[in-house]
């Protein structure tokens, strides 16, 4: 258990939902404290009955707090957490800037628990992945552990609030103007948003490197995915495309193995994982979808089949809640599995 734990970024989208989480869960602690930006300090959100004012986020708000959970742009995590951690915070990122560092643990409680224990004992970061590697990952352990992955071709689908409260916003309104024949002028995304795709998630900023010709919301893909499951050498290809959903990512993965997996094995397999409800039979018209599964806890797969392509290939269509196992629920059982140790 935990004395104080405090929630930093607690107003944006993925903080609303850590403290829904932490609420609904029975979060055992003595005390929360909610951190945000000036522009939110001072205002109140009801928590368990209770009435807690916003403070203001500073690298000395962190001394007494036991736990840190953090959902802020990449800077304010760099800037601001080494002060939790050295205040004596078990630390918590949902932000992407620290994930690949060596130092950190990036942690889905269902693979890799141990990782968040070494790293809170030891004083180090603990990260949360990127919302679209989570859903991915989860469903690729249990198929790398039956038979051998060497391969993955991903397309996702990737909902308007992973780009936070501003994406949701421009979903409605550019929807709106299409339907009242009014011209949009795009903010958050590149594009209206509304009847249209956008296959680019994040900046194209490795030109000459690696991820050449890839969005950093793909090589996220790629790097998180191998340090998660501890394959380096894992071939991952990713294209990634927003589309005019509120919330769920959806994916279609293509995996190819070692050695001979049948598409029964897969789902078994899937079917027996923590956190994965397997919801397939396409004739009867069942399969997971976006509305579907908007604001449950679980990552769902369905169109389970064999990969007409490859030898040993198994292809199926996977869905969650990227604001939930995508990002607050992955943090708040990260915080559960090391609250109950
Ligand atoms: C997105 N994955 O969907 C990002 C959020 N971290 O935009």
């Amino acid at each position: 258990k935990f004395g104080t734990v405090a929630v930093v970024g607690a107003t944006g989208a993925v903080g609303r939902i850590i403290r829904e989480r932490l609420e609904a869960r029975e979060f055992p602690a003595d005390r929360f404290r909610f951190l945000a930006t000036k522009r939110s300090a001072g205002s109140t959100i009801t928590f368990r009955g209770q009435e807690i004012t916003v403070e203001e986020v500073s690298p000395e708000a962190f001394e007494g707090c036991d736990l840190v959970i953090a959902s802020t742009p990449d800077e304010a995590a760099r800037d601001l957490l080494p002060h939790a951690l050295k205040a004596g915070a078990v630390v918590i990122d949902e932000s992407g800037y620290w994930r690949m560092n060596d130092e950190v643990a990036l942690v889905v409680p269902e693979i890799n628990p141990d990782a968040a224990r070494t790293a809170a004992a030891e004083g180090r970061l603990i990260a949360s992945p990127n919302c679209s590697t989570t859903q991915m990952v989860q469903c690729l352990k249990p198929l790398h552990d039956a038979a051998g992955l060497t391969r993955v071709t991903v397309s996702t689908y990737q909902a308007v609030s992973g780009a936070g409260l501003s994406g949701t916003a421009e979903l409605l309104e550019s929807t709106k103007a299409a339907l009242e024949n009014g011209s949009f002028v795009a903010t958050t995304f590149q594009r209206p948003i509304g009847f249209n795709l956008i296959p680019q998630i994040g900046s194209f900023k490795e030109q000459g490197g690696e991820g050449d010709g890839y969005t950093s919301e793909e090589m996220k893909m790629v790097r998180e995915t191998r340090k998660i499951l501890g394959l380096p050498g894992l071939r991952v290809n990713p294209t990634c495309v927003r589309v005019p959903v509120a919330d769920c990512h959806s994916e279609t993965i293509a995996c190819e193995f070692d050695r001979p997996l049948s598409v029964a094995e897969a789902r078994e397999a899937l079917a027996a994982f923590p956190g994965i409800a397997v919801i397939d039979d396409p004739l009867a018209g069942k399969y997971p979808t976006p509305r579907d599964c908007a604001g449950d806890d679980r990552t769902f797969v369905g169109r389970l089949r064999k990969d007409l392509s490859c030898e040993n290939g198994v292809t199926f269509w996977c869905v969650s809640d990227n604001l939930r196992k995508g990002a607050a629920t992955n943090a708040v059982q990260i915080a559960e599995l090391l609250a109950n140790d």
